[in-house]
């Protein structure tokens, strides 16, 4: 049977969730304009007032937030509660420019670990579970949000942080832990890890995942699933929003519930700004109708993405979203084709690889190339020339039918491709530098 932890609001009739929205939104609207004068110069560049928003119909008519805005307002200046309320900071891992810095109150953690702990809910997490968390813990807001989730739950936590693999299988099988939460990537070395050391899937006590933070396959989630012996549930967020939890996969495993009554999700033509119908792919915008110190309206997230209202068999009505495919700042450009890392992946993972590649991108007499290392995994690993040079021409030809593309593939040794603990790095571009 299908648990909830807040049945009334994840079960609710669209007309009372569109109700919640519109009232918090207007609510939300004057919060900002008469706390934060940087939306309040933007709302007035485009002649509006909070009188014009009435509702989710007007949602339209507000304007985009992007990460730019953040940058400039960096670190106080999007700041909508006095400092004197404000309890935490967390921060993106983002490498380029400046961090951003997001802020909460108590109310903001309150609502964050609510949206955590319904995801735990949904994984099967109950009060006699242990949860493992083993995402990092410290401004990334993994670690925080996925243990403060768990404790709502009543789950015994595990706060583990990540890295120290071994110390986590053997904690892990000491404690009994039957639900783990870390990045999709260190879920799959965690589970080579435990292969390695000769543990089967029944020898495992989990029985779920809750595996987020960055865009992985379907091919991956079947790779994780079988070596643990484990249902892998998806859960997206970003720091800008609060963290993990903005939406989260249930029984159906087939997208993330969107937390609709926290988050409005809009979809748009990342080029023209346009909101675009359900089930047409494009950029994910959020509004978060209930943050007190770090509210953002219409936040370009940059994600890739198609949002579905169609009916759940969990029995959620809040909208799902599916998985991203990869940033539109990660989409690469190679000889003018569109390529997502995330498509590689499907191609490397349905010939029986895992994911343990690199794709280097390169220009070379004014041309793009693409390159991808890729691991052979222990069992088909080989020093016969005949056969590896078999598999790399597969390979080639694989990645052309899904990309359209011509890539130059290196088969190297197991283990060689340095291991990701938190969010793997996989595309290194050397036409920037
Ligand atoms: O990654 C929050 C998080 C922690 C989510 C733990 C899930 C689990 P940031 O570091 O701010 O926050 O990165 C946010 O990561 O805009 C997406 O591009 C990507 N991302 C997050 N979850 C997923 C996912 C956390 N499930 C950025 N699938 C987002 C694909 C994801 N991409």
């Amino acid at each position: 049977m299908e648990r909830y932890y807040q049945p009334e609001i994840e079960t609710a009739p669209r007309e009372q969730i569109t109700a919640w929205q519109s009232e918090r939104l207007v609510k939300q609207v004057r919060h900002v304009w008469e706390n934060v004068p940087a939306y309040r110069k933007k709302m007035e560049e485009k002649g509006l007032t909070p009188d014009d928003i009435k509702g989710v119909e007007d949602l339209h008519k507000l304007p985009f937030v992007t990460k730019a805005d953040l940058r400039d307002n960096y670190p106080y200046g999007l700041l909508a509660a006095p400092l004197g309320d404000c309890v935490r900071i967390h921060s993106t891992s983002g490498t380029t420019g400046k961090r951003v810095v997001a802020f909460y109150t108590q109310h903001d953690v309150d609502l964050w670990e609510d949206c955590c702990a319904r995801a735990l809910t949904a994984a099967g997490a109950t009060e006699n579970d242990v949860c493992q968390v083993a995402y990092g813990y410290g401004l990334f807001t993994g670690g925080a949000g996925l243990h403060g989730g768990s404790h709502k739950v009543g789950s015994l936590t595990l706060p583990m942080s990540s890295g120290n693999t071994e110390r986590q299988i053997t904690f892990m099988r000491d404690l009994g832990a039957t639900v783990l939460c870390c990045t999709p990537s260190y879920a799959a070395y965690l589970g080579e890890t435990m292969k390695e050391m000769g543990l089967t899937p029944e020898q495992i006590p989990l029985k779920a995942g809750i595996f987020g933070a960055e865009a992985w396959s379907e091919e991956m989630r079947r790779d994780i699933e079988s070596t643990m012996g484990i249902k892998a549930y998806d859960i997206y967020g970003l720091t800008e929003l609060s963290g993990p939890g903005v939406a989260f996969e249930c029984s159906a495993q087939s997208g993330m519930h969107i937390n609709e009554d926290h988050f409005i999700a809009e979809i748009i033509d990342p080029d023209t700004g346009e909101v675009l119908p359900d089930g047409q792919q494009g950029e994910l915008v959020f509004t978060s109708i209930t943050k007190e110190a770090f509210p953002l309206l219409r936040y370009r997230t940059r994600d890739v993405c198609v949002l579905s209202h169609e009916k759940c068999s969990c029995g959620r009505t809040h909208v799902k979203m599916a998985k991203p495919r990869g940033r539109t700042d990660d989409m690469l450009i190679i000889r003018g084709v569109n390529v997502f890392p995330s498509q590689i992946e499907t191609v490397l993972l349905g010939l029986g690889y895992g994911a343990n590649y690199q794709i280097i991108v390169d220009r070379v007499n004014h041309t793009d190339t693409l390159d991808v290392r890729v691991e052979m995994t222990p069992e088909m690993f080989t020093d016969n020339m005949g056969e590896i040079a078999r598999r790399q021409k597969q390979i080639v030809e694989g990645l052309r039918a899904m990309l359209g593309l011509t890539a130059k593939v290196t088969l190297v040794a197991p283990k060689s491709i340095v291991r990701s603990e938190g969010k793997a790095v996989r595309v290194i571009d050397n036409r920037r530098i």
